[in-house]
Order: C-alpha cells, then sequence, then structure tokens
C-alpha cells in the first residue's frame, strides 16, 4: 500500500492550442506522477464527456471547471487511498461521478486523475510504465500506423478520408519499421514538393494537399513506397490502413463523399470500401461506416474477411459496445482511446473483451495531444501489437515513437515487434 497524499491539476495548451488538464499525483513516499489529456476532433456521441466551460474565454475550450471539479471533489475522493490498487481508484472516480458517461467531473478531469495516479503508482515501485501495467510478459512493440495524408476534420483540404497510414508490417523489429515509415514520408514529401502539392501538414502530422479521389492517394502512396525501395502488398513490407471516420461523413441517413458526388446509400458504401480493398492491400479499414450503421456494420465485416474493420466511433473504448459488436459480427478490431472512456482501468477492461473475442487492438492517440507518451506504454503493457499515433513529424507525435524507441532499448533482446497472432 502507498497512500496517495495529493493531487494537484493545472490547465496547459494541446496540439491544437486549446487547454487541457495536466495532473500530479503525489504519494506518500514522495513518488510523484504526472499526466496530460488528449482531446479529439471526430469524437464519437457515445464517447465519455470531456468538460469544456463554454463562453467567451478561450473561444469556450477552457476547463476550469474541470479543473474546479479535480481540486475539489476528485483529490479529496483520492487522498489516503492506495496508489497501486488501479482499480479501486478507478471504480472510485466512476461512482462519485455518477454518470454513465463522466459528464459531472468530466472525463478529461477523471482521466488526469486516473493516468497521473498510474504512473505515480509505476515510479513508486521503480518500475517503468509498461512492466507495472502489463508485468514481466510486456515485450512486445507494436507496429506503427503511421498517418501521411490527412484529411476529413484534421486538415482544410478536400480529402474526405481522414487518415491515409502506412502499414510497415514487413519488418523485424519496431526500429526498422519506423524507419522505412520515416523514409517513405520524406519521399512522399519530395513528390508533392517536386509535383507543386501543398506541403504543409494536417493535424496529426500529415501532408494534407488536395487530391480528386482516393485512389490517387494510394497510388501516390504506393510509388513513394517504390521509390523509398520498399515493397507494398499483402506479405511484402507495406501495407496501408485507412480511417475513413465515416460518422463526419454521414447526414439524413446518406453517406456524404465528395463535394459533386451523388450521397451514397450504406449498400453503395459497402461496396466502395469492398472495391477499394480488392484494388490496394488493406491491413485494416477503421469507421468505414458511421457509429450506428450497426447493420452495415456486420454486412461490411462478412464481405471483407481479409481486412480488419475497426471501430472507432462505433467502440468509443466501451466495453458495453465491443460486446455489441462481437455479437452482431460488426467490426473485428478495436481502437483504444483512453478519454473515450475516461479511466486506465476501464480502458484495460475494453481491451481485455475485444481480446477474448480475437479482435485486433490498436492503441491510439488523438488528433489533439500533448507531450505525455503514456499510449506508447500501454501498447506495450498490453501486447496490442498496434499503434496509431500519426506521422513522424510533430512532437507531440514523435514523444510517442520516441518512447517505443526508448523501450525497444531497454528491452533488447527481449523486444518483438506486432501482435502475437497477425
Ligand atoms: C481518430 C482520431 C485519432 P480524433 O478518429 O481515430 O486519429 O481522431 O482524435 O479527432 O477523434
Ligand atoms: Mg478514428
Amino acid at each position: 500500500m502507498v497512500a496517495i497524499k495529493d493531487i494537484q491539476g493545472r490547465m496547459v495548451l494541446d496540439s491544437r492550442g486549446f487547454p487541457t488538464i495536466e495532473a500530479d499525483c503525489t504519494l506518500e513516499d514522495g513518488s510523484c506522477g504526472t499526466a496530460l489529456v488528449p482531446s479529439g476532433a471526430s469524437t464519437g456521441e457515445a464517447e465519455a464527456i470531456e468538460l469544456r466551460d463554454g463562453g467567451r474565454s478561450w473561444n469556450g475550450k477552457g476547463v476550469e471547471k474541470a479543473l474546479e471539479n479535480l481540486r475539489s471533489e476528485i483529490a479529496p475522493l483520492l487522498v489516503g487511498c492506495d496508489a497501486l490498487d488501479q482499480q479501486r481508484i478507478d471504480r472510485r472516480l466512476c461512482e462519485a461521478d455518477g454518470t454513465a458517461n463522466k459528464s459531472r467531473y468530466g472525463a478529461n478531469a477523471i482521466l488526469a486523475a486516473s493516468m497521473a495516479t498510474c504512473r505515480a503508482a509505476a515510479i513508486s515501485c521503480g518500475l517503468p510504465l509498461y512492466r507495472y501495467i502489463g508485468g514481466p510478459s510486456s515485450v512486445r512493440l507494436p507496429i506503427p500506423l503511421l498517418n501521411v495524408i490527412n484529411g476529413g476534420a484534421h486538415a482544410d483540404n478536400d480529402v474526405d478520408v481522414q487518415e491515409f497510414m502506412l502499414a510497415p508490417t514487413g519488418f523485424e523489429d519496431f526500429p526498422t519499421a519506423l524507419r522505412a515509415g520515416v523514409e517513405v514520408y520524406h519521399t512522399l514529401k519530395k513528390r508533392l514538393r517536386e509535383k507543386g502539392m501543398v506541403t504543409a501538414v494536417g493535424d496529426e502530422g500529415g501532408f494534407a494537399p488536395d487530391f480528386d479521389s482516393d485512389e490517387l492517394v494510394l497510388e501516390e502512396l504506393s510509388s513513394a513506397i517504390y521509390e523509398s525501395g520498399y515493397t507494398v502488398g499483402h506479405d511484402q513490407q507495406f501495407t496501408f490502413a485507412l480511417d475513413v471516420a465515416a460518422s463526419e461523413l454521414f447526414r439524413d441517413g446518406k453517406y456524404h463523399l465528395g463535394a459533386s458526388n451523388e450521397p451514397m446509400t450504406t449498400e453503395q458504401m459497402i461496396d466502395h470500401w469492398v472495391d477499394l480493398a480488392n484494388r490496394f492491400p488493406f491491413t485494416s479499414i477503421e469507421d468505414g461506416l458511421d457509429e450506428e450503421d450497426w447493420n452495415g456494420w456486420s454486412s461490411l465485416t462478412s464481405r471483407l474477411p481479409g481486412t480488419r474493420l475497426v471501430g472507432d466511433d462505433l467502440f468509443a473504448t466501451n466495453p458495453e459496445r465491443i460486446s455489441r459488436g462481437v455479437k452482431e459480427g460488426a467490426g473485428n478490431a478495436l481502437l483504444v482511446k483512453l478519454n473515450q472512456i475516461g479511466t486506465v482501468s476501464e480502458t484495460l477492461e475494453a481491451i481485455r473483451v475485444a481480446s477474448d473475442a480475437g479482435f485486433r487492438i490498436i492503441i491510439s492517440h488523438r488528433s489533439g495531444e500533448t507531450e505525455d507518451d503514456l499510449i506508447a506504454d500501454l501498447a506495450v503493457a498490453t501486447g496490442a501489437g498496434w499503434i496509431k499515433t500519426g506521422a513522424p513529424c510533430r512532437s507531440e507525435r514523435n514523444a510517442k515513437y520516441n518512447r517505443l524507441l526508448r523501450i525497444h532499448e531497454q528491452l533488447g533482446s527481449s523486444a518483438q515487434l506486432g501482435p502475437l497472432k497477425f
């Protein structure tokens, strides 16, 4: 038992320049853990609520109310509790909040306390965070999914699909996979510049030029991979991953892709992804349909047996929604975001429920990020095998890749790459 002595919160800025919460958790033995919470732009309806102040100050994005809850409710609740009992800490937080979606204290305040406590406990035990959470078998580094072309809500271009990711699936170890991804990223920049295309980056560090179609983006990425001296295809060095973020494209029962195209029905959307997956090698497609289009999801999942269908907005890292997906055959992979559910323990529970069903697990950043690198440790601790944390550009993204490089070094010859079962 190591009792919590104090929890302090403060406002800091995230990568988009919006306020977010940083919390310090100090224990009786002097250990102190600090954590910062991220924030999404294409947030799912089923996510836990991020408490914002509204009004004019900080364009409505202030976090004073959440900080006040941290100060006057959460800290007194946790002081004296055993920091090594993360489950109990998180249960107390959920019970005291008392709402299904953490709207009273705010998931941002709750998560900051939960993550900071976890960090402090690891420090108190003298263990790296991944070892503290995952135990001695935490030796698997994740394959990075590098989001090199940004569209949708993350960029001001005309690309509808939110994320085009390089998946370096055919490499031996994390540093080599990352290096290959980085090389392709820079080749891509050179190619775009030579074509007179915009090389400014979007929220997640990927380039954000205009493209006339999804196909053209994927052809460009294929060319950049070959020009870098690598191969692309199933069972080759690179495959692709998409995050369509289709909930953002769904209005009045139809999907709106491309300003000049007719809106599409669910069936037409499914045909579109099946057709694209027949022409390009995808390891996964995330949120290819709207978050409440459960029947569509079941149909898409059965039509694309060779591709992982990842639920982000669909599952919202919520064990109940994941269980529904398992029952209905809707999706077969989970995107994991701590702030969608709001505590470390519930995140681990969501991963367990999804893993038990044979789902692929992808640990994820948010589009609004910070220098906090806890998700890198979480990926290793859970042996998830996959992480998406943006392009290898912008330090809030590279904080995670850099942390994984350090973990790889620490693990030495024990380090492995990717999921146990591919
Ligand atoms: C997503 C995420 C992260 P956001 O949709 O997967 O890439 O974006 O944080 O804006 O929800
Ligand atoms: Mg997503």
